[in-house]
């Protein structure tokens, strides 16, 4: 049985996503965001206590990257997933490992807004930055969006999966609302019954407001 060790609203979303997508039998295993993932049952699983860790084939595997490359070429080589030798395989790459450029950003808002406990340690020029870079992100989705409806041009995969969460999580720091194409691309991916299967009870919930304006300084 494949297990998925995930909290909720977190990069783990975008495995239990693409589990969805791929329609495998899985299990999840939901664990709060917090000290708990330091604990040592937790660190055999993954040595910094990060989510996603993944049992699968009588191993624990972490780093979403590596998890989505892994179900796809168990799973799905030619359908969410591009193998060695298909002529979209670079592109493939490149876009699955380019939500962790935008989720990096997204994980120090996270921790500006949502982790620290007490305004005196919380940072406007890090808000201010951290948002601008995601801006840039969204211009580099925007332009690879303005000529194909999916991040590959033959249609839906696993780089829309990866990127489509990073998006989601980054929305709470970064409105759409200035990249028309994103939007309307994001509007299409989050749909589908996979993402909404992947959605947080409202208890649950990480960010519990809609959007996280940066201070001014
Ligand atoms: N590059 C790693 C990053 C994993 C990561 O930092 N996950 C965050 C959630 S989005 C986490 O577990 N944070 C807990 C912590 O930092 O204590 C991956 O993509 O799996």
């Amino acid at each position: 049985m494949i297990t998925l060790h995930h909290c909720p609203q977190t990069r783990s979303m975008r495995s239990l996503w693409l589990l969805h997508e791929l329609e495998v039998e899985f299990q999840v295993q939901v664990h709060p965001f917090d000290k708990s993932l330091r604990a040592p049952e937790f660190l055999s699983r993954s040595p910094a206590g990060r989510v996603p860790a993944l049992e699968i084939d009588s191993h624990c595997m972490f780093e979403t990257g590596a998890i989505t490359q892994y179900l796809c070429e168990q799973f799905s080589p030619e359908g969410l997933g591009r193998s060695p030798g298909s002529p979209e395989r670079m592109e493939w790459l490149v876009w699955v490992h380019f939500a962790e450029t935008v989720s990096q950003h997204s994980a120090a808002l996270t921790q500006q807004h949502v982790a620290l406990y007490d305004d005196s340690m919380r940072s406007p020029t890090v808000m201010k930055l951290e948002a601008a870079r995601l801006g840039k992100c969204y211009d580099a989705i925007e332009a690879r969006l303005s000529e194909r409806d999916y991040l590959l041009t033959s249609g839906f995969s696993a780089a829309d999966v990866s990127v489509g969460q990073a998006v989601y999580m980054a929305r709470y720091f970064r409105k759409l609302d200035d990249h028309p194409t994103l939007a309307r691309w994001f509007e299409r991916i989050t749909n589908r019954p996979a993402f909404q299967a992947s959605l947080p009870d409202a208890s649950a919930r990480l960010y519990d407001q809609d959007f996280y304006p940066a201070w001014e300084a």
